[in-house]
């Protein structure tokens, strides 16, 4: 059955001229069939400099969002409409120009989890990677950091110099983890290295032996010396992490680390996606184009 769609998949994306990809945190038979895996502004960038015509973005909305506004000529399309990011919904563009009356002279910063909205309100983007680097980059001593709090705040220590001015958003998947999970997860595996992403709490972040994006966590499973190491963020980066490093075990922190929006897509998604084309990510150009040159400016950053 999945030999057969997986075929019809891949002839369904010859003839669309697509390609295929897919966010870290995918079902594993949707990060098998994809063209390419990465974090959202990876995938975005890898879009954009792709030849093909349609891009089908596996993941959640701001995601596809973002691969639209870097390919305002391609056709972008995102297999289940319903896979959001709760968090990206917990601030809209009204929000920021009411914050800016109160903070007139501070410089307004978003995380790529926005929507295109919100990033068209804001000075400049940036990723789970790049954060600390982007808020250093910037001349103005106060700055508005948004939706994340627990990002905001794990900048806001590495970055002392500046004035953060925190939005309350939050993951609801990283926010869930407590450091009750840290100290069980240390105590079924004493020798393995605790990795987790700065979308976790703070008491957690402490704990941890590394803290980074996606992509920086698989980089460091992949090259470090330790055999053993305790994941912090969703259980889609196992698939790679245990496909990459078949010598190394990897156990998740907490049962609760699965993100329900990223589990929406799968092969069957792919499949309806490619055949009927849709659902279309369409963004108006206004925005477009102010949202476009948030990431710009990251971009020329990083
Ligand atoms: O930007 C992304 O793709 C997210 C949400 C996580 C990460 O750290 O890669
Ligand atoms: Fe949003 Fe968290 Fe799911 Fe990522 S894991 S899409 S931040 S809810």
């Amino acid at each position: 059955m999945s030999e057969d769609i997986i075929n019809e998949i891949l002839e369904l994306k010859k003839q669309r001229n697509a390609v295929i990809v897919a966010h870290n945190y995918q079902v594993d038979e949707v990060q098998k069939i994809a063209d390419i895996l990465g974090d959202s502004f990876a995938l975005s960038r890898y879009c954009a400099s792709s030849p093909h015509e349609t891009i089908v973005f596996c993941g959640v909305h701001f995601m596809a969002e973002s691969a639209k506004i870097l390919s305002p000529q391609k056709t972008v399309l995102l297999p289940e409409i319903n896979a959001g990011c709760p968090m990206a919904d917990m601030v809209n563009a009204e929000d920021i120009r009411q914050l800016r009356k109160i903070y007139p002279n501070a410089a307004v910063v978003c995380y790529i989890n926005t929507t295109a909205e919100v990033k068209a309100e804001c000075e400049i983007c940036c990723t789970s990677s790049n954060a600390v680097q982007v808020i250093r980059s910037l001349k103005e001593k106060d700055i508005i950091f948004v939706p994340d709090m627990n990002l905001g705040n794990y900048i806001a220590r590495m970055v002392p110099e500046k004035n953060m001015i925190i939005w309350n958003g939050f993951c609801i998947t990283h926010h869930r983890v407590t450091s009750d999970d840290v100290l069980n997860a240390r105590a079924v595996h004493p020798d393995a290295l605790v990795l987790v992403h700065p979308e976790c709490r703070p008491d957690v972040v402490d704990m941890a032996d590394f803290v980074g994006s996606t992509k920086q966590i698989m980089d460091f499973g992949a090259k470090s010396e330790g055999r053993k190491f305790i994941i912090g963020t969703e259980m889609g980066v196992l698939f790679r992490l245990r496909e990459d490093n078949p010598d190394k075990e990897f156990y998740l922190l907490s049962q609760g680390l699965i993100c329900p929006n990223m589990k929406r897509t799968k092969l069957i998604s792919v499949y309806n996606a490619l055949k009927e084309m849709k659902h279309r990510i369409e963004i108006e150009d206004s925005i477009l184009i102010r949202a476009k040159s948030s990431l710009d400016r990251m971009m020329q950053v990083v």
